[in-house]
């Protein structure tokens, strides 16, 4: 068996992780003899190779990675000269950046040393139930749990991973859980073009550093509750204000994960147009070229960021204003400007931008017309379909094999992220307006007493799948519901 660093960090990020794995070849002897646990594992493995979604792209060769992540508490300094007691992956936050390829199979042996039950859930992954972290399958204090999946075909893109034990989702990512999970192709069309990995987050700090969660009761939780928790402070790998070095005429690959609780980011770059290319389930068919983006809780977007800045110039990533609030509510400082990093133009000569591609991938469409049923799912403040989540509850049945559209209606004058787990889907329609182009989502943010359409086919992993608001403190009250896929 070999070791090899197969998690790197992106470019220039200091935040993010190298983390040790190891890597062998599926079936080879020499491999398996060396290394008893990785023995029992591939065989399990192996048994779930067969792609689901073969359609999406060609084959690459097998491997099996094995990852072992440890949550716990730790303290680290987030804020200058203050230490702040967190939950860590790996002793960091966020987490490990985990890099992997399609066709890996993955076995993550997950140690949970918090005080608390918790889970480890691959966001966006098409992986078998027992795998997916979700309320079902929380992991004891002191507990262990191998999280087994196989990436299939056509899925590169970029995901992520945060706990999800029901009721306290909230707690445990705002504490620090929460890390980018980087799925690669074998034909990336842009392999070639520096990248870096943002993951956005925002916190609230008492004076002394800690991370402060209001007393129960009072008017800051009733307004956590009713918008989901937001803070003051901004964060991009966990960083204040990280400066982003960019050369003039360079083009950059950014993968940007919203990891907040609640906050809506609408980025822009001023001065500078975006090429925006994929979003959660990886590139899109056609580059758009787009001055800003919203980016929803549990949305990623990937964006080529052109340098066309002059050498030694600064700009700003931000984000702009965004009203999802209802009115009553409303945070009083919601129509500020927020700065989130510091691109730093190097006084080196500018450099030719580098060709693009026209066209990035094929993304085969789901047929509207093979759908077997229209399910209405209509969100309100805190109930999906007028009911709490209740885990001994089945509130949608799906046979195994079956397309459908689902019709997410937000009933209420407030933004609600629709999160699938297991499955994703292409977006037919915004409020009646056809979408422009396809892509693969796993979050759609359903703007207040707006509609939804999407069409998801669900062909593999008979099981217990969450849909949910993705503001977790929403989905924390039981603004979530059961979908049980049968065989
Ligand atoms: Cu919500």
């Amino acid at each position: 068996m070999r070791d090899l660093r197969l998690f790197s960090a992106p470019p220039r990020d200091a935040s993010s992780a190298q983390v040790r794995t190891r890597v062998s070849r599926l079936l080879e002897p020499h491999a398996l003899a060396l290394c008893a646990a990785a023995v029992l594992s591939l065989g399990i493995v192996a048994a779930t190779v067969a792609p689901a979604r073969a359609a999406r792209g060609p084959a690459t060769p097998l491997r099996t990675v094995e990852i072992t992540i440890t949550a716990a508490p730790a303290r680290l300094t987030i804020l200058p000269g203050l230490a702040t007691d967190v939950y860590a992956y790996d002793g960091r936050v966020p987490g490990p950046t985990i890099e992997l390829r399609e066709g890996d199979s993955v076995i993550v042996h997950f140690r949970n040393e918090l005080p608390e039950a918790s889970t480890i859930h691959w966001h966006g992954i098409h992986l078998p139930f027992v795998a997916d972290g979700s309320p079902f399958h929380p992991v004891a204090p002191g507990g262990t749990h191998d999280y087994v999946f196989t990436l299939q075909p056509g899925s590169a893109g970029t995901y992520w991973y945060h706990p999800h034990p029901h009721p306290v989702t909230t707690h445990q990512v705002v504490k620090g859980l929460f890390g980018a999970l980087i799925v690669r192709a074998p034909d990336d069309p842009l392999s070639d073009i520096p990248e870096r990995v943002l993951v956005l987050s925002d916190n609230r700090f008492t004076s002394g550093g800690a991370i402060d969660f209001p007393a129960s009761g009072s008017l800051q939780a009733t307004m956590d509750a009713e918008n989901g928790r937001e803070g003051d402070v901004m964060l991009v790998n966990g960083q204040v204000m990280p400066v982003l070095p960019i050369r003039a005429g360079e083009v950059q690959r950014w993968r940007i994960i919203n990891a907040s609780a609640a906050r809506v980011y609408r980025l822009a770059i001023p001065g500078h147009r975006l090429l925006h290319v994929g979003d959660d389930g990886g590139l899109f068919e056609d580059p758009v070229e787009v001055d800003e983006i919203v980016l929803a809780n549990a949305e990623r977007v990937e964006l080529l960021v052109r340098g066309t800045g002059a050498p030694g110039s600064r700009a700003l990533l931000q984000s702009l204003p965004y009203d999802r609030y209802i009115p009553q509510t409303r945070p009083a400082d919601w129509n500020r400007t927020r700065d989130l990093a510091v691109l730093e133009y190097s006084t080196e000569p500018p450099r030719t931008a580098p060709a693009l591609p026209a066209r990035l991938r094929e993304i085969p469409a789901l047929d509207p017309t093979t759908a077997r049923e229209t399910r209405v799912v209509a969100m309100s403040q805190g109930m999906i379909n007028g009911r709490h989540m209740d885990m001994h509850r089945v509130d949608l049945q799906v046979k195994l094999g079956a397309t459908e559209i689902w019709q997410i209606e937000n009933l209420v004058g407030m933004d609600h992220p629709f999160h699938l787990h297991g499955f994703q889907f292409q977006v037919l329609e915004r409020d009646g307006v056809p979408e422009p182009f396809r892509s693969w989502k796993d979050v759609v943010n359903v703007p207040k007493h707006q509609t939804v359409r999407l069409i998801v086919r669900f062909d593999d992993f008979p099981g217990k799948w969450m849909f949910h608001c993705h503001i977790l403190d929403h989905e924390d009250q039981g603004m979530m519901g059961v979908l049980e896929v049968t065989p």
